[in-house]
């Protein structure tokens, strides 16, 4: 943040703060100097999560710096907020639990894994409660699924504002326990919605290959089951085939995922920015009345405590 400048108006109980933030963030590419793509999320994502309410926001992405106008209005009650929290939370229904005031407010929150690692991550507030941890996300193609390795996907790539993959070693971490269940949201090119459910969901460590346990289905109307297919598969990626399959599924579909020979799901398959027949999509097989291959507008993987 170059610039801060906060004005206030009101009375006592309430208060109009008006922010401006100048950001100075720019991607340096060989066409040009340009704003950076997720700055804005980014910011916006903060603010949301700032315990005020905020009457609105409006931001503008342009050449030179980046001008986010926040005209928000709060209530000053209980010293919330100018609070500061040190806690350290281990996953979104910690978060949740320990700041109710969170509910509703989906964005990007930070956890500590179990071995003090500091993450960032998408917190779905909303759903069902609220308090989902988000391990993978896809909406609009630009975070490449493809051309990662298997060191990649242990680590995790993307942004957790946007598009991600949150890696093996961290969802192995959240789930290792064995008292995590997935939820998993999708959406058709059609505007179409749907969810499964799986009151089991672990991923074992770098040593058993990431070795996905998935089990007790449950799914929204004309949704089936897709991902048991998976089950006791490892993980496989372009560099590293452990799938049942005499060649590499990583190698034909080009992205890392629970392959068996191949899958039923592949969440993680190729961005079309259409509907289009294909099992290199992201796809969910068992979707609707009829089996397909139909590449997908979204997914959103995410965890919860049983
Ligand atoms: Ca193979």
């Amino acid at each position: 943040f170059v610039q801060w400048t906060v004005s206030t108006e009101g009375d006592m109980s309430w208060i109009v703060l008006y922010a401006v933030f100048h950001l100075y963030v720019t991607v340096i590419r060989s066409s040009g100097i340009t704003p950076h793509p997720f700055v804005k999320d980014e910011v916006g994502s903060f603010l949301k999560n700032a315990p005020w309410q905020h009457t609105e926001m409006t931001g503008s992405l342009s050449g030179g710096p980046m001008v986010l106008t926040v005209k928000s209005k709060y209530k000053l009650d209980g010293g919330l907020v100018f609070s500061k929290n040190y806690q350290k939370f281990k996953d979104c229904t910690d978060i949740l639990r320990k700041e109710p005031y969170r509910r509703n407010r989906d964005g990007v929150y930070t956890i500590y894994l179990s071995n003090g690692v500091k993450r960032r991550v998408f917190c779905d507030m909303t759903t069902d409660g609220g308090g989902w941890t988000v391990i993978q996300r896809r909406f609009d193609g630009t975070t490449d699924f493809q051309n990662k390795t298997w060191q990649k996907y242990a680590e995790g790539f993307g942004h957790p504002g946007h598009e991600y993959w949150f890696g093996n070693d961290a969802i192995h971490d959240l789930t290792k326990d064995g008292k995590k269940r997935l939820r998993i949201n999708l959406k058709k090119f059609n505007g179409q919605e749907g969810h499964v459910m799986y009151s089991t969901f672990k991923v074992g460590s770098k040593s058993k290959k990431y070795t996905l346990t998935v089990g007790g289905f449950k799914g929204s109307l004309g949704m089936r089951d897709s991902f048991t297919y998976s089950n006791g598969m490892m993980f496989s990626t372009k560099d590293s085939d452990n799938d049942k399959w005499g060649d590499n599924c990583a190698k034909s579909y080009g992205n890392g995922w629970w392959f068996n020979a191949c899958h039923k799901c592949n969440l993680n398959g190729l961005y079309y920015s259409k509907k289009t027949s294909t099992a290199n999509g992201i796809t969910w097989y068992n979707l609707g009345n009829t089996d397909a291959w139909e590449s997908l507008r979204s997914s959103k993987m995410m965890i919860k405590p049983k």
